[in-house]
């Protein structure tokens, strides 16, 4: 008798502890109750929403729940209204979104009150970097989920499957919309064996509400249509832009439209026959409109000219704007140059008045430790989303200029460059997941805070299986001793790596093209200056930082007062901006009196600290974990500390020719020098050839 009680208590011991997969993201299955629905419409998308409810539900035993489709002004089209009896909204998506949300709120605790819930942006889209051959640019997380080469196009019982789960992952978080293919697109895309597949992918993803987006090649009317030209002013090449769209919508009826990167790290584009931005965008627009198709065209431009690269999106797009048709929207990346540990946000927010604009956000995490580092996003989202542009006056952060609220536009959008691969955790570490999670979170509602963010997904993710169902509320130890330290080590993560990496507005300053390790001194012979970090850091004698004032390349300038004025001032920009926006002199005072030499040294050394920590919360947290994620983000934090010292050690050595300081002797002394962190770098820079 005993024996078989131990042999039950050790076997669900180890289904809820062991044997946990980290493939099912923040969508575990949990013990559930029943539920009656009733709803008098039936479709593909709310037969989704009825299984979801009956699968998950952890209400009241026996709750009777109608869907209801209705008509009210005060909804979107994905909006709805949650009521202890039921979801109404307008469209079966909506219902779908609702379902969501209320299981969402019983699994994390949420009440749920007679609220109308709607979407901030319309289309909430993820750009995945995946190229046809199966190799994801800037991909973490192993092969593409979508492609696997020109010759292996079939589509296996396996794809379905996958493609399922990923868009019943996406729709969970109200993501609906996905664009399957690089922007460094191949014209392969729009060839019609492509295609094909590309359908088939729209197919599993339409009943979960998630319409299906191309990225395209601009020149591809010359490489796959046989034209002497992709000039768009040319009748012939409008033609065939027009007969491909007719043949995408053919077989994708809801197709949503094209994702362009033109005239771009040598990408084609209009201006290669002498047209404009505009020129190239509105043709493409032309041919989508008729099917409500829209075109994103993305304002990510610079050339290797003697102007400060933070300059050139906003010179090259601002004199087009009110030029684009309103089924055209400018993409724009968060900052004026590329996915920084952190930038400010980029100065075409709010300045376009007369054409939409949409953020880019990268949840893959390049320039912020690919896989290998815990980084939690949201933080570093909120803190763009909630940026005051100033641009029509106070409260015109950069969320409102781009949704709708301030600007008179057809539609609004936001884009995440996904983090998704072949590996089974999806996103290559599992706090990776949060970050898809995070993405889709804010998408739906920028005014979300990122600690309620870190609390839903740990809960979902993390959460043990006694919660109370009646309160939804979780073990009083387990919320003090998992959630509480764990939720505070996302929050301040982003935080961390920006000291370990890039403090006090410092950017750009990886070695080489893999955009990982530190390499302040990279600047091989013949490269473009600004593809090397001593053009961003611009390190002297004097001081350290680039000059983005008036008396530099004026970068200021594209910025609207008051903001323009204070960040001008070396006494009111903020210190986080203070190397973006200022070259300063290694004497400069901060505000908390140190030098900024030691200030800088403060930052880096807090940086390998703050990591050391996590390791602790997180060693701490075991016995709250399955064995098998436990040991996973225990070795990447080990990782990740090793690389926090490295990146420490090298910008401070490296950086300490110029400032002929010492580091301040309270701080931990260098544990690598200089000629070995070089040695390591040629190593790693050879290997990746
Ligand atoms: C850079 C990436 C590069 C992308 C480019 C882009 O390094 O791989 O193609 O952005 O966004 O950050 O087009």
């Amino acid at each position: 008798m005993k024996t078989t009680k131990l042999i039950l208590i050790l076997i669900l011991f180890s289904t809820s502890l062991f044997a946990e997969n980290d493939s099912e993201l923040w969508l575990r299955k949990k013990a559930t109750t029943q539920v009656n629905i009733q709803c008098s419409k039936s479709s593909p998308t709310i037969d989704i929403a009825i299984n979801e409810l009956k699968n998950s539900w952890q209400g009241e035993d026996g709750a009777n729940i109608e869907l209801k489709i209705i008509k009210d002004k005060q909804l979107k089209a994905d909006g709805f209204r949650l009521s202890r009896t039921g979801i109404q909204a307008k469209t079966d998506a909506g219902l779908l979104y609702g379902v969501f949300e209320i299981l969402r709120r019983q699994q994390t605790g949420g009440s749920i009150t007679g609220d109308i819930v709607n979407p901030s942006y319309d289309l909430r889209l993820l750009n995945h970097w995946d190229n046809l051959n199966g190799s994801v640019e800037r991909g973490y997380a192993g092969r593409s989920i979508f492609w696997r080469g020109i010759d292996s196009l079939e589509v296996t019982s396996g794809d379905l499957n996958l493609w399922k789960e990923y868009a019943r992952a996406n729709a969970s978080v109200g993501i609906n919309a996905t664009v399957l293919n690089n922007v460094n697109a191949s014209p392969s895309v729009l060839t019609t064996p492509v295609l094909e597949r590309a359908k088939a992918v729209a197919d599993v993803l339409r009943p979960y509400g998630i319409k299906t987006y191309l990225a395209v090649n601009f020149a591809s009317p010359e490489v796959i249509g046989g034209l002497e030209t992709a000039d768009p002013f040319d009748p012939a090449v409008k033609a065939w832009w027009k007969e491909k769209v007719k043949e995408i919508y053919t077989l994708i009826p809801d197709f949503g439209g094209f994702l362009v990167k033109a005239n771009s790290e040598g990408q084609p584009g209009p201006q290669n026959f002498g047209r404009n931005h505009a020129d190239g965008a509105n043709m493409m627009a032309e041919a989508l409109e008729p099917y409500n198709g829209i075109v994103m065209w993305r304002a990510f431009v610079y050339d290797p000219s003697d102007e400060d690269r933070a300059k050139q999106a906003y010179n090259e797009f601002m004199p087009l704007d009110g030029q684009f048709h309103d089924n055209v929207i400018i993409q724009v990346k968060n900052g004026p140059i590329d996915f920084q540990p952190r930038e400010p946000f980029s100065p075409l927010f709010g300045a376009m008045k007369k054409t939409t604009v949409m953020p880019e956000l990268q949840v893959t995490m390049e320039y912020l430790g690919q896989s290998v580092h815990l980084v939690f996003l949201a933080t570093m989202w909120e803190e763009f989303l909630k940026s005051e542009t100033w641009q029509e006056g106070a409260g015109s952060t950069v969320a409102r200029c781009t949704d709708g609220s301030i600007f008179n536009q057809k539609y609004s959008a936001i884009a995440g460059v996904a983090n998704i691969g072949l590996d089974a955790n999806w996103c290559g570490h599992d706090f990776a997941q949060a970050n898809w999670y995070a993405f889709g979170r804010q998408a739906w509602d920028h005014s979300i805070s990122s600690a309620q963010i870190a609390d839903e997904w740990l809960k979902l993710t993390f959460g043990p299986q006694n919660i109370d169902k009646e309160t939804s509320s979780y073990d009083l130890e387990w919320n003090l001793s998992f959630l509480q330290p764990v939720k505070q080590m996302m929050l301040n993560s982003h935080e961390a790596t920006v000291n370990y990496m890039m403090p006090l507005g410092l950017h750009h300053i990886f070695s080489a093209h893999a955009h990982y390790g530190p390499g302040p001194w990279w600047a091989p012979r013949g490269m473009r200056a600004d593809w090397t970090p001593p053009y961003y850091h611009q390190a002297d004698s004097l001081g350290i930082g680039f000059d983005r004032t008036a008396s530099g390349s004026d970068a200021i300038s594209q910025y609207h007062e008051p903001l323009a004025g204070q960040l001008a001032d070396l006494n009111t920009c903020p210190e986080v901006y203070l190397l973006w926006f200022h070259h300063v002199s290694w004497d400069h005072k901060m505000k908390n009196n140190r030098t900024l030499w030691n200030e800088l040294c403060y930052r880096y050394d807090e940086g390998v600290k703050q990591v050391r920590e996590f390791q602790q919360v997180w060693d701490k947290a075991e016995r709250f974990v399955d064995a098998e994620r436990f040991a996973a983000v225990q070795h990447k934090l080990t990782e990740q500390g090793m690389n926090a010292q490295e990146w420490k050690d090298a910008c401070l050595l490296y950086f300490q020719q110029f400032s002929k300081q010492p580091i301040p002797y309270e701080l931990e002394r260098p544990l690598f020098n200089l000629d070995e962190l070089l040695e390591r770098d040629r190593q790693r820079v050879r290997r990746s050839r």
